[in-house]
């Protein structure tokens, strides 16, 4: 064989090594809950890491993609390393390659031990992954060695047999980890849940004014247009079964609650629109949805909180966190949440349970996969985001955002609806005005307010004339409080200032 032909042998014989060996981990990790693949713990790392202004980048750049895009590039390091590994392997320095592998196996399996709750066995995915590559190398070259002792090169017909086999077996070990995985079940678990009944229902939303306003986002947010924002590289997966909710830390008697024991509390419904601090000026990480749980003042009056502590903070069961102040809780209706929009939580949202606190920016509030309550004090603990930049306290700041017409977009003269959403939870939103460029601000017709701590959906007509116009908008919170026009980034406590969109008239 050339030189050439050698080297791409070798590349191929890589890959294929690595990949393999990658399946496997990942059936490994499908076989007990608890067990990630060695990419999913080096993404971990990663994302524990990453400076608040990459992270911004990230979510701006990729939106809800970024995850994918993390896993992605891990990935295609990877495979360039396994490229490397192969050429060294088939140019004679076998060492160097199995070096190589076990330094790689090394890093994956001491970002293991990292993962939040690892144990001892933490490391087997990434061991499975290394010692499935070097097994492949190994068995091919006493296959080469064999051929050649019978005077014969291996033929391209035998290796591409191999190989073939070794690709069907990694699809097959992948797909049969994607079956046994966990997920299923757990989806069919929740789709089974029966959520208890209120004992007062809301009343029913009102008609919806998006219906007939094009455009306009609609008052209560679907399940799965709902924006997700999180850490998880893999979403939880938590049967309600095994799971527990554990309130402790400055309470005379800690407790742990199993999921029948909170649902069959008296629940209450709770309209509610939450936010993400990295949300920019305009942008879409913001959500409503009629959220349904129990009351988390009396679960945790029922504990008896020291009253030196000043701090809720919430764990998820993948080593997230979010405090806020035990003083939130007082006058709001902040809720340990089952059911969001009628169903029972989604896995992305956060199923079996989370923290929904009116008024509190998400990464300061709402836990998704809780576990754990802890009563604790500012001075000592902080949540995951706080020692990466961002405040300790964040209470959602007054914005509002144009739905229609789109920034860049080109609509025809004549009469048109500018439309949006603003929200100030738990303030509510009074007014909303709209400048075209820079006349005088016109008030905007409001949509229902469900609750102050909703968005209040507006629209307005408008006569446009041929042109460039520019359109801004601002609100006024329920106290009366004109949104800050000031524009800053999200970092560290959330964006501010009025948004403008451009539009082209014809
Ligand atoms: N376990 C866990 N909960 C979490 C987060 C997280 O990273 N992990 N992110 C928080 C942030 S920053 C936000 S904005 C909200 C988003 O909730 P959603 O994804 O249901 O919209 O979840 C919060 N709860
Ligand atoms: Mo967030």
């Amino acid at each position: 064989m050339s030189n050439r032909g050698q080297r791409g042998l070798g590349e191929l014989l890589g890959v294929v090594a690595v990949v393999a060996g990658l399946a496997a981990a990942q059936f490994v990790a499908s076989l007990k809950g608890g067990l990630n693949n060695p990419v999913v713990s080096l993404g971990n790392r990663i994302i524990d890491h990453v400076p608040a202004a990459v992270k911004e980048f990230a979510i701006r750049t990729f939106g809800v993609n970024d995850k994918s895009v993390l896993v992605t590039s891990i990935l295609l390091v990877i495979l360039v390393f396994a490229v490397v590994i192969g050429r060294t392997f088939i140019s004679g320095n076998q060492k160097r390659a199995f070096g190589a592998v076990i330094a790689l196996t090394a890093i994956a399996g001491l970002a293991s031990l990292l993962d939040a709750g690892a144990t001892i066995l933490s490391p087997l995915p990434s061991l499975v992954a290394g010692a499935t590559a070097i097994l492949i190398l190994r068995w091919f070259d006493s296959r080469t060695m064999r051929a050649e002792q019978e005077g014969n090169a291996l033929s391209r017909r035998d290796l591409f047999r191999a190989f073939a086999i070794i690709g069907v077996g990694t699809v097959a070990v992948a797909g049969a980890s994607k079956f046994l995985g966990d997920r299923a079940s757990t989806q069919l678990q929740r789709l089974n849940i029966a959520l208890p009944k209120p004992l007062k229902f809301l009343p029913l939303p009102p008609t919806d004014p998006a219906l007939t306003t094009p455009g306009l986002s609609k008052l209560f947010t679907p399940n799965k247009e709902f924006y997700r924002i999180d850490t998880a590289i893999v979403v939880p997966s938590i049967s309600v079964d095994t799971w527990r909710l554990r309130i402790d830390g400055m309470v005379a008697n800690p407790r742990e609650f199993t999921y029948q024991e909170l649902t069959s509390r008296p629940v209450f419904e709770l309209d509610d629109t939450i936010a993400c601090v990295s949300n920019v000026v305009g942008g879409y990480l913001v959500g409503n949805a009629r959220w349904l749980g129990i009351r988390l003042d009396d679960l945790i009056k029922e504990v008896g909180p020291s009253s030196r502590a000043d701090q809720v903070m919430g764990y998820s069961s993948d080593g997230f966190s979010a405090g806020f102040p035990v003083a939130a809780l007082n006058g709001s209706d902040a809720m340990i949440a089952f059911g969001m929009n009628g169903d029972a939580l989604p896995l992305k949202h956060g199923f079996p349970a989370r923290i929904i606190v009116p008024g509190l920016y998400g990464y300061v509030s709402a836990t998704k996969w809780l576990t754990r309550i802890e009563l604790t004090r500012f001075d000592q603990k902080q949540g995951y985001w706080v020692p990466r930049g961002w405040s300790a306290l964040a209470p959602i700041k007054t914005q509002s955002r144009i739905d229609t017409p789109r920034d860049g977009s080109s609509i025809k003269a004549g009469r048109v609806a500018i439309a949006g959403v603003a929200w100030a939870p738990t303030r509510g939103i009074s007014k909303v005005e709209v400048s075209v460029d820079d006349g005088p601000w016109r008030e905007a017709t409001l949509g229902p307010e469900l609750a102050k701590t909703t968005w209040r959906q507006w629209w307005i007509d408008w006569s446009a004339t041929p042109g460039e116009p520019s359109i801004s908008v601002r609100a006024t919170d329920g106290t009366g409080a004109l949104q800050s026009s000031n524009r800053t980034p999200p970092e560290p406590n959330g964006a501010e200032g009025w948004q403008i969109v451009n539009v082209t008239v014809t």
